[in-house]
């Protein structure tokens, strides 16, 4: 047949989806087969994963997928995030979740150790509390970081129990802290840094190759075929995303939109000077080699931390966006990249508590603090996107906008009001999509990433949001803010 059938597995810190696709040279058509919640644990160890219910909704996900007999099956989820393995093969505990506290002090004291200019030069990364590298060297001394044989990512630890192959997928691995920029190789360097012997990091794998066939457990249990190959996808979700842009200039900015947003530019190479180390923007690894140039900003995480502390879903959006349209315009504006962001609880008190310290107004209402987040995500993506041209020498003339963000009708009209860019919006399962890309691509040599992101604008139209004919307010907004 001219197409063929694969399935992702995409976990998102809010939800992990399983999606079928069919992809030909003409065809992409997806189906969601299962979704289910992601509800991090809160032990007296700390924040964690609940890893074992993932794996569960991933094997459910799978038993529905299929009847439709994939040729592959694909994993990403978020970065930095991994379990140990004992030397049988046993894992050591509950992954911990990046927004735990644990390495809130650690986090500064390494770098200062280290020296911010030194670590940038190795890794390439921005400082985010959380990096691989950083959790390490906050579980030192630790019993089980003591009695483990091998680090493997969240993907990685997924694809292991579903293959028993160990391995290191490269664009997750960019982001733990302890990959070299310039060779792409673990550092060994930066693990004794990190306090670990360097043989724990696994072999690295590329996305498109195999890792392996299903065990017979996860075959029976799913009804798949045992020869089922389980696929490297770009197994960081992000790198998926920005793998799906539907892009057809070269000009493109992007938002992978989520609970995080991840605002910047796909690359040919790392930028790692020291302008870009001061501006905090990361180079992490994409496909096909590419330099993935771009800096956290808090997300949706805000919106989902209100809603969870109002009691509401996502299904009270809808109406509180209606609200929000109809609040006052730029009455309160907050640094939606503020760490102080990160961890969970209490968001609304927050927000008005960082309101307050800045001389402004609290919000009157729901629809008054909605507002406020959404121009403030908006006013970041600007001023990241075009410190993020500044900084590389590139222009862009298009805004990409996909993840869950892309169904935002608000965020997307204000990001492209505040970047006086048209802003093109959607597929809101990028992430999936770019994770069956590459398979397809494994199994079809000779695509290009450029046809298949042809392939994906000409099957998932993205909508286009002219922005408004002047940035002033915008302009006047971002200067209260200190921002580009
Ligand atoms: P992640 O992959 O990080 O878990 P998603 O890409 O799935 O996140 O995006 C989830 C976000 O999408 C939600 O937090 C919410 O803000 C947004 N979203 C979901 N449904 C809607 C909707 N109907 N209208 C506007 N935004 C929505
Ligand atoms: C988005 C994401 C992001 C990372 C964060 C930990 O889901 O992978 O790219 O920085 O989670």
């Amino acid at each position: 047949s001219p197409s063929d059938v694969f399935a992702a597995v995409d976990l998102g810190a809010s939800s992990g989806r399983v999606v079928v696709g069919r992809i030909g040279p003409d065809e992409l058509a997806l189906t969601e087969v299962h979704r289910f919640p992601n509800r991090p644990l809160r032990l007296p160890s700390g924040l964690h994963w609940d890893i074992g219910g993932l794996y569960h909704g991933m094997l459910d996900g799978l038993r529905a997928a299929a009847p439709h007999a994939p040729r592959s099956v694909g994993i990403d989820s978020w970065a930095v995030d991994y379990g140990l393995l004992d030397d049988g093969g046993a894992l050591l505990g509950l992954p911990h979740h990046y927004r735990d506290s644990r390495t809130d002090s650690v986090a500064p004291a390494m770098v200062e150790r280290l020296g911010a200019a030194q670590l940038y030069a190795r890794n390439g990364l921005q400082f985010l509390p959380f990096n691989t590298i950083f959790q390490l060297a906050a579980a030192q001394g630790a019993s089980q970081l003591r009695c483990a044989a091998s680090l493997l990512l969240v993907p990685d630890l997924l694809a292991y129990w579903l293959t028993g192959e160990r391995g290191a997928e490269v664009t997750n691995a960019s982001t733990t802290g302890l990959l070299d920029v310039a060779t792409r190789r673990w550092s060994p360097e930066l693990a004794e840094a990190a306090g670990i012997d360097a043989s724990l990091l696994g072999v690295l794998r590329s996305p498109g190759e195999r890792i392996g066939t299903l065990l017979p457990g996860p075959a029976e249990h799913t009804g798949l075929d045992a020869g089922t190959a389980v696929a490297a996808v770009a197994s960081h979700d992000t790198a998926s995303a920005v793998a799906a842009v539907p892009a057809r200039t070269e000009r493109f900015g992007y938002v992978s939109c989520g609970t995080w947003s991840l605002a910047g530019l796909e690359l040919d190479a790392p930028v790692t000077t020291e302008e870009a180390r001061g501006a905090n923007f990361t180079n992490e690894l994409g496909v096909d080699g590419t330099t993935r140039f771009l800096r956290n900003i808090m997300g949706l995480w805000l919106v989902q931390e209100c809603l969870r502390e109002w009691g509401l879903d996502d299904s009270a959006l809808p109406g509180l966006l209606q609200e929000a349209a109809a609040a006052p315009a730029f009455a309160g504006l907050i640094d939606a990249g503020d760490p102080r962001y990160l961890p969970p609880g209490n968001m609304p008190a927050r927000i008005a508590a960082h309101l307050r310290e800045t001389g402004q107004a609290e919000p009157a209402d729901r629809g008054a603090l909605l507002r406020c987040v959404l121009e403030s995500l908006a006013l970041a993506h600007r001023d990241t996107l075009r410190r993020a041209c500044a900084l590389s020498g590139r222009d862009i003339e298009v805004v990409h906008l996909v993840g869950g963000g892309a169904r935002n009708e608000l965020l997307c009209q204000w990001t492209a009001d505040a970047l006086g860019l048209p802003v093109e919006s959607g597929p809101v399962e990028a992430t999936a999509i770019g994770n069956l890309a590459v398979q397809a691509r494994a199994a079809v040599p000779g695509a290009s990433q450029s046809d298949l992101r042809h392939l994906i604008h000409a099957t998932q139209r993205p909508r286009r949001y002219e922005p408004a004919p002047d940035t002033a307010a915008w302009d006047a907004a971002a200067a209260r803010l200190g921002l580009e």
